[in-house]
């Protein structure tokens, strides 16, 4: 039996700091009336992401697609570029404004991640890089990707926009690749309300970044590169720096509850869930299911619309392919017969609410739901 509930649940809810806090580090900003241009916050939130992740430089962004712009700029990115059509649209729209050409590649179909095997076939004299992502913070073959990009002379920028805190083999992933780019979107499991944040191994390849992120002005009277305004201010550093100390936290309660998830739709025929790799440390970003028609009974779109009419709404992401809007499906990479893998995967992926909280009454009306399949 099918039971109502007017209660919204969302496929995700920022976490927040605790608001007594943020007012606290609010009256130090007013007092010191220093706003935005690497302020104390600021300075004090890039050292402090640089030990948490345990990486050597990160460089904060007002978001994660212009983190995105300027770290191609920064490696000076040009031609076409080889990236996934199974992301959100701003991995190809950096591109784009860039003037890069993006090159589709088929995913993997257990990762959903970009499939190194079919890269090579992609590489033209035009080629100049790869861009991964790591499909809801699920690392990316990266041995494989780094080999091609060692024996192809390619740069590599890890779209990182769902890994924050991800490690594998005891590593963060972020260390991979040329760059790393991360996003503190609201929606993400750790936000700056808006925000995000490059990472390399490169200091000189840093210090490029901070100059693009402002304008490009090295001091009063030189400007040394052509840079945008990509800075994050003091509010956001604040916050930010707030929302670290409970990142541990917020994904344990995360965990709990894609374990819930992963025991209760296991044994349901027709929908598969994934599990991870026992050398990854997770952060539980998404709860992506995947559903077959023929064996569940109802549809992907059918359940979304199901669950909708309870007030759950969950999301395609990602559906449609990058590769299937306007402005870039006219590109021969966009073709189908490209991407057959991606597209089987876009109709059929769902993901689920999840969020720090989210409450476990909720998560069992959640898997009730889809475990009754004769409710309409
Ligand atoms: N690369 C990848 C792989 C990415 O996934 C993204 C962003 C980027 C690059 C670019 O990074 P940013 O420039 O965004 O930093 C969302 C986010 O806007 C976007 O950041 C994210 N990926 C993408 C996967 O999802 P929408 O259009 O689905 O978000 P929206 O506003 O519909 O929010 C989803 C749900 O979250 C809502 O139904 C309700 C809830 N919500 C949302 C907000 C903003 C809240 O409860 N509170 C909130 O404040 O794109």
């Amino acid at each position: 039996m099918t039971i109502k509930s007017s209660k919204t649940i969302y496929v995700t809810q920022p976490s927040l700091p605790p608001l007594d806090k943020f007012v606290a580090s609010l009256g130090r900003i007013w007092e010191s009336r220093w706003l935005t241009n690497n302020g104390e916050f600021h300075e004090r939130f890039e050292r402090a992401l640089e030990t948490y992740l345990r990486v050597e430089n990160v460089s904060l962004l007002a978001n994660g697609t212009l983190a995105l712009i300027v770290a191609l700029q920064a490696l000076r990115i040009t031609g076409e570029v080889i990236t996934t059509p199974y992301s959100f649209v701003a991995t190809a729209h950096s591109l784009h404004w860039n003037g890069i050409t993006p090159v589709f590649c088929d995913i993997d179909p257990d990762t959903f991640n970009i499939d190194p095997e079919k890269i090579e076939q992609q590489i033209t004299q035009r080629t100049t890089a790869i861009l991964p992502v790591h499909v809801y913070g699920r690392p990316c073959n990266i041995e494989a990707i780094e080999r091609l990009a060692e024996t192809h002379g390619l740069k590599v920028i890890y779209d990182a926009a769902h890994a924050f805190g991800v490690d594998q083999n005891g590593e963060s992933i972020l260390k991979h690749g040329d760059v790393s780019v991360l996003s503190f979107h609201a929606t993400k499991p750790f936000n700056t309300i808006e925000g995000g944040a490059i990472v390399t191994r490169d200091a000189k390849l840093k210090k490029r970044i901070d100059f693009l992120k402002n304008f490009g002005i090295a001091n009063e009277t030189q400007v040394v590169a052509p840079g945008i305004n990509g800075k994050m201010n003091e509010l956001q550093s604040a916050y930010g720096l707030l929302q670290l100390e409970d990142v541990e936290k917020n994904t344990h309660s995360r965990k709990r509850i894609a374990d819930r998830y992963q025991e209760a739709l296991r044994e349901v025929k027709g929908i598969r869930t994934f599990s991870i790799e026992p050398n990854v440390k997770y952060n539980y970003p998404y709860f992506p299911i995947l559903i077959d028609e023929r064996n569940y009974g109802r549809s992907r779109d059918e359940t979304h619309e199901y669950l909708k009419r309870q007030g759950i709404y969950t999301r395609r992401y990602f559906y449609p392919l990058i590769s299937q809007f306007p402005m870039y499906r006219n590109l021969a990479s966009a073709a189908s017969s490209n991407l057959p893998v991606a597209e089987r995967i876009a109709l059929q992926i769902l993901c689920l609410p999840i969020y720090d909280c989210l409450e476990a009454d909720d998560v069992e009306r959640i898997v009730g739901l889809l475990a009754d399949k004769t409710a309409q």
